[in-house]
């Protein structure tokens, strides 16, 4: 019997500056989510969306952690539901909103394994800026950092614990556009990365046989935080931060097969997809496409 998969939507748009990406679950769900994975031979329960204040009746209090107490409380909430999936033995999806879910879904991973879990952040950002390098205030550009304990408090500490990875299993695929100071953070805490530089010169194969290596070395298994922004623009528009030189259709579904036959992924976050930013929901369809290939969906 294959594992459930529990689908979790956090419509979370406090982490970043742009309208729409709170639109993020419904375009998925809308795209055939449970359907193409329930044809794959998983049962799959949709437990609706985590609850997220309006953006419009929240003031901003701290202009380089905006938004913080929201997405703190939203973060909680995910922390729990996940959880709660990981701990009836399923595989959670959370469906997002911003990058800055990712918070909680991994604290809520990490809490109910005995001993630790890697992570590979597909992006074309590294998300590990804090309160003290972020050039913009945005949470989403900050959950890396939080995960490995990098950050302020309320972050690093979701679920009452810190950190929840370590560095030394945190793989970064597909950056492209990576801030000075961030860059020096993930040298600090002993994170890979690797960028489109290394996917041009290794190819996808190579760098992800590293990833899974890295991710997997001594843990319990591999969560994937999935920002649709690390695809070419071309195939996901439809996301808040683009950035030109991205993973081609293919790379990303080699990607994930390769990750599914790894057998060690545990979990995964789907982020950063912002309907109104879309053409015809294309990035939505590449979303469910990829997340199939990751659930092991063959062209045989
Ligand atoms: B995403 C930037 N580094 O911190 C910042 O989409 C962009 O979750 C962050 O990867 C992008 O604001 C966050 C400039
Ligand atoms: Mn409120
Ligand atoms: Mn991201
Ligand atoms: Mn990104």
């Amino acid at each position: 019997m294959k594992k459930t998969i529990s689908v979790i939507g956090a419509p979370m748009d406090l982490g970043q500056g742009r309208r729409g990406v709170d639109m993020g679950p419904s375009a998925i769900r809308y795209a055939n989510l449970k359907e193409r994975i329930e044809r794959l031979g998983y049962p799959v329960k949709d437990l609706g969306n985590i609850h997220v204040p309006t953006a419009e009746t929240h003031n901003i209090i701290n202009e380089k952690l905006k938004y913080l107490p929201e997405v703190v409380n939203v973060n909680t909430e995910i922390y729990e539901k996940v959880a709660e999936v990981v701990q009836q033995g399923d595989f959670p999806i959370v469906l997002g909103g911003d990058h800055s879910i990712a918070i909680g879904s991994i604290a809520g991973v990490t809490s109910k394994i005995s001993s630790s879990v890697g992570v590979i952040w597909f992006d074309a950002h590294a998300d590990f800026n804090t309160e003290d390098t972020t050039p913009s205030g945005n949470i989403h550009g900050m959950p890396l950092a939080c995960s490995v304990g990098v950050g302020q408090r309320d972050l690093t500490s979701i679920g009452g614990f810190s950190p929840k990875l370590q560095g030394k299993n945190v793989v970064i695929v597909g950056a492209r556009s990576i801030d000075p100071e961030e860059r020096e953070l993930i040298k600090q805490n002993g994170v890979t990365c690797f960028t489109m530089h290394e996917i041009d010169r290794m190819g996808i194969g190579r760098v992800m046989e590293e990833a899974i290596r890295i991710a997997s070395d001594g843990t319990d298994g591999i969560h994937l935080s999935l920002d649709l922004d690390s695809l070419d623009p071309d195939i996901a528009p439809g996301v808040g931060t683009p950035v030109l030189g991205g993973v081609t259709y293919r790379e990303g579904h080699l990607a994930m097969e390769m990750l599914y036959q790894s057998g060690k992924v545990i979990s995964c976050d789907v982020v950063e997809v912002n309907p109104i930013l879309d053409r015809g929901n294309k990035t939505a369809l590449a979303a469910v496409d990829l997340i199939c290939s990751l659930l092991g969906k063959s062209i045989l």
